[in-house]
């Protein structure tokens, strides 16, 4: 089979050769940052480590970490490297709890993520003669221009639709006849219940491949969404921090995430230590954004969990490889002592046909213990079942949970369409214990 890789020579570069060349952009934005930014000067001097220290890749290890608190102890500008004068665009990235994380892009830094993002489209198989529909929001969130850049630096036609009124949403599905979906796969498996309540099918519309990701989701998900929406799904990832979306996406060779490498150094490091870990080892993503103009940031540790992956991919691509995200280092819930993210849940929950994929995870605190319960839609045809096959699903899916994560939780199967549906990014989680 013949894959459509956008930039050949990045893409497939030898992977020593890929080494070689950020070892050159890493030395380089070093020299860019120091003095230029002061709290990551400050954060060098404190380790003792100046530009000339750098001279490989192998260094990277020395140069000490950032993370959100500096984003945001440093807000809104204060992470800028170049005057704002060079600076073209604004994003930012709010997340649950405190200040926005603000990014600024210089010119060149705009051409580099339309780039990534028009690599990725690739990936999927898009190309100049594909219609993407970006439901992404457009605004602070980078979701909806990144991709949006990305289509047109491909020479597709781009639909900005934005995120929001599903009903509009559907209306261009099925009249603008779109080839490509971009949206967040919980928006995604919305669109498509929408859809079918109103009797419109895969076979009413155009789609060929989902470009969906911005929050975490399992492969059980990806295969509800296929199967509904007729098309192939791929998993695109990517924040604000170091860009936006485009950092990485799956290929049509296989699940792994490609990293566009030539801009992103990624390392995963044992959360506890920071010590970097081997290939294949699950542990925290870090990113060196090294052509990074407006907002370069070294070492940044996203707190995402994933592993990496050295080896060439069936594609032909030879750009480092990561897993799918499983979650936030902050999303992990620790239930009676055990480590658990949703979407480990979500993998079991997802193995019944009588569940719908749209779940929501309450937990509390009762007499100091741990409750965990997990509501989950039922399908219109169980929703008519009597309360005796319901109660059977609740038991088995309780006993799944049991036996794979070690956690008793309480299973609530509710009517179809009462969890709460979001556009954007969904919310998993509940959790009403107070520490
Ligand atoms: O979510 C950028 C983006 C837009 C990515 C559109 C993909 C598509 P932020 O709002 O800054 O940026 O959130 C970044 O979202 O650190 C992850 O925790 C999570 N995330 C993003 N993509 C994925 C994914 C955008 N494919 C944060 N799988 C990241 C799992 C993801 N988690």
């Amino acid at each position: 089979m013949e894959y459509y890789i956008w930039n050949n020579e990045m893409e497939t570069m030898p992977y020593e050769k890929i080494r070689e060349l950020q070892g050159e952009r890493l030395k380089a934005c070093v020299s860019r940052m120091y003095g230029q930014v002061p709290y990551y000067t400050e954060k060098m001097q404190a380790a003792g480590i100046s530009p000339e220290d750098i001279r490989s890749i192998d260094d990277l290890p020395h140069l000490p970490f950032t993370d959100k608190e500096d984003m945001r102890g440093n807000y809104p500008y204060g992470t800028f490297a170049v005057p704002m004068e060079d600076i073209v665009r604004i994003h930012s990235s709010s997340g649950t709890t405190g200040k926005q994380k603000v990014v600024g892009y210089t010119k060149n830094d705009i051409d580099i993520w339309s780039e990534c993002c028009c690599r990725a489209l690739a990936a999927t198989g898009m190309t100049r003669k594909d219609i993407l529909h970006v439901a992404y929001g457009y605004g602070l969130f980078t979701g909806g221009l990144g991709l949006h850049y990305g289509a047109e630096k491909m020479g597709a036609t781009a639909i900005p639709v934005s995120s929001g009124n599903t009903k509009r949403q559907i209306q261009i599905l099925i009249d603008f006849k779109p080839t490509a979906l971009a949206c967040t796969p919980s928006y995604a498996l919305h669109l498509a219940d929408e859809m079918a309540a109103q009797g419109i099918g895969p076979d009413d519309l155009h789609l060929k491949m989902g470009i969906f990701g911005a929050e975490p989701w399992s492969i059980e998900m990806k295969k509800q969404i296929e199967a509904k929406l007729g098309l192939r799904a791929f998993d695109i990832y990517g924040l604000s921090e170091t860009m936006g979306p485009g950092v990485s996406i799956s290929c049509e060779a296989g699940e792994l995430l490609h990293i566009q490498s030539d801009h992103f150094i990624a390392e995963v490091v044992d959360p506890d230590t920071g010590s970097p870990l081997p290939e294949g080892e699950l542990g925290e993503l870090v990113f060196s954004s090294v052509t990074k103009e407006g907002t370069p940031l070294l070492r940044y540790n996203t707190h995402d969990l994933t592993r990496l992956f050295y080896e060439p991919c069936a594609c032909g691509r030879t750009t480092v490889r990561m897993d799918k995200v499983t979650g936030r280092a902050d999303d992990m819930l620790i239930i009676r002592g055990v480590n658990v993210f949703p979407t480990q849940i979500e993998s079991i929950l997802l193995n019944y046909g009588e569940v719908e994929p749209h779940y929501m995870i309450y937990v509390d605190r009762v007499s100091n213990l741990d409750r965990m319960e997990v509501q989950i839609e039922m399908t219109q045809a169980f929703f008519s079942d009597s309360i005796k096959e319901i109660e059977t699903i609740e038991r088995r899916l309780n006993a799944d949970i049991q036996s794979v994560l070690g956690i008793s939780a309480k299973i609530t199967l509710v009517e179809p369409r009462r969890i709460p549906r979001s556009e954007g990014k969904a919310k998993r989680v509940i959790d009403r214990r107070t520490y």
